[in-house]
């Protein structure tokens, strides 16, 4: 009921002003060259709508974005979310699965928006995330302390971060496009001070890294969708981040400590299993970082999308 039989939607986002590190914008072209959309087609059976474009949104981009409430780049990043709200949004409204390759974590305040909106308007329905990351991206512009808004973009999501002006992110509305008891965290293990007090206060249900070693992924998994119930729709953010630096070196903010390969496999395989996908991020592949590892981290970003899309074992 959730998706059309096996229509995608693919959005490329180059888009790195979430961040301070250049080179992550090139990552959906370095996806598509390692023929990750060729895999989905030929390999997986779906029918792909895309626009055959690497967006960079440059036309939205304004000549001057001073920090406002300690936020960096503030008018590019909502001008390209909003944006990308709506590309999401007409593809998911017609019942297409949709991929979207980042560009940094940023662009999940805009593929979030999209995707809640359409559910509800075609089936009346709430959206569940799973945020699969080292970070828990949930700070509010008070209590970042880098000002990075591919560290906010949570807060933005379920309206813990407030806005005011329209061209400042006031276009995502009074609703929360996502509820705080829908959200669940997989993989975390570098959760800064004011977002713990956070996830604390608001009870939000989390996995660690800790968790993943006293459990195992399989608990963890079956715990994770068994807090998001059957049949609701889910939308995957997949940071690449969350799999260890071994793993996945190429990216921004790496943390040692993370999944392996596989486990990273299997949380999208289970994802996948449910039926209820609706949506998937895979973010913050940075090419440019760790040029020797850039491959492998390409790579794994491939093996996570194609795993979340049905590719099995055997
Ligand atoms: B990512 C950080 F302080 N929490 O806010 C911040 F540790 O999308 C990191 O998960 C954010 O890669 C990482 O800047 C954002 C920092
Ligand atoms: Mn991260
Ligand atoms: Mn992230
Ligand atoms: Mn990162």
């Amino acid at each position: 009921f959730l998706s059309a039989g096996n229509e995608l939607g693919v959005v490329a986002v180059g888009f790195s002003g979430g961040q301070c590190k250049p080179g992550v914008d090139a990552a959906p072209t370095a996806l598509i060259q390692a023929g990750l959309l060729t895999q989905l087609k030929e390999d997986l059976g779906y029918t792909l709508h895309h626009d055959d474009k690497v967006h960079n949104y440059s036309s939205l981009m304004p000549h001057s974005d001073p920090s406002y409430r300690n936020m960096k780049n503030p008018l590019a990043v909502s001008a390209v979310t909003q944006q990308l709200a709506t590309q999401v949004y007409e593809h998911a409204k017609h019942g297409r699965l949709v991929l979207t390759l980042g560009g940094d974590h940023s662009i999940a305040i805009g593929t979030v928006a999209g995707t809640s909106r359409a559910i509800k308007e075609r089936l009346g329905r709430e959206i569940a995330v799973i945020w699969v990351d080292a970070h828990a991206d949930i700070n509010t512009p008070e209590t970042s302390d880098s000002g990075n808004i591919h560290g906010m973009p949570v807060a933005f999501l379920t309206g813990l971060a407030k806005v005011e002006k329209n061209e400042m992110f006031g276009w995502l509305g009074e609703e929360p496009k996502l509820s705080l008891k829908k959200l669940v965290y997989i993989g975390l293990r570098d959760v800064d001070k004011g977002e713990k007090k956070i996830l604390r206060e608001h009870g939000v249900r989390a996995f660690s890294m800790h968790d993943i070693d006293r459990y195992g992924i399989g608990r963890v998994m079956e715990m994770a969708l068994g807090h998001i119930g059957t049949d609701t729709p889910i939308h995957l953010s997949f940071d690449v981040d969350a799999l260890d630096p071994q793993w996945a070196p190429s990216t921004g903010t790496p943390v040692r400590g993370g999944l392996t390969l596989r486990e990273g496999d299997y949380i999208a395989e289970c994802v996948h299993e449910t039926g209820s996908l609706v949506a998937m991020d895979l973010v913050e592949v940075n090419p440019s970082l760790e040029a020797m590892g850039a491959q492998e981290t390409i790579r794994a970003g491939c093996s996570l999308v194609r795993c979340a899309l049905g590719d099995t074992l055997l």
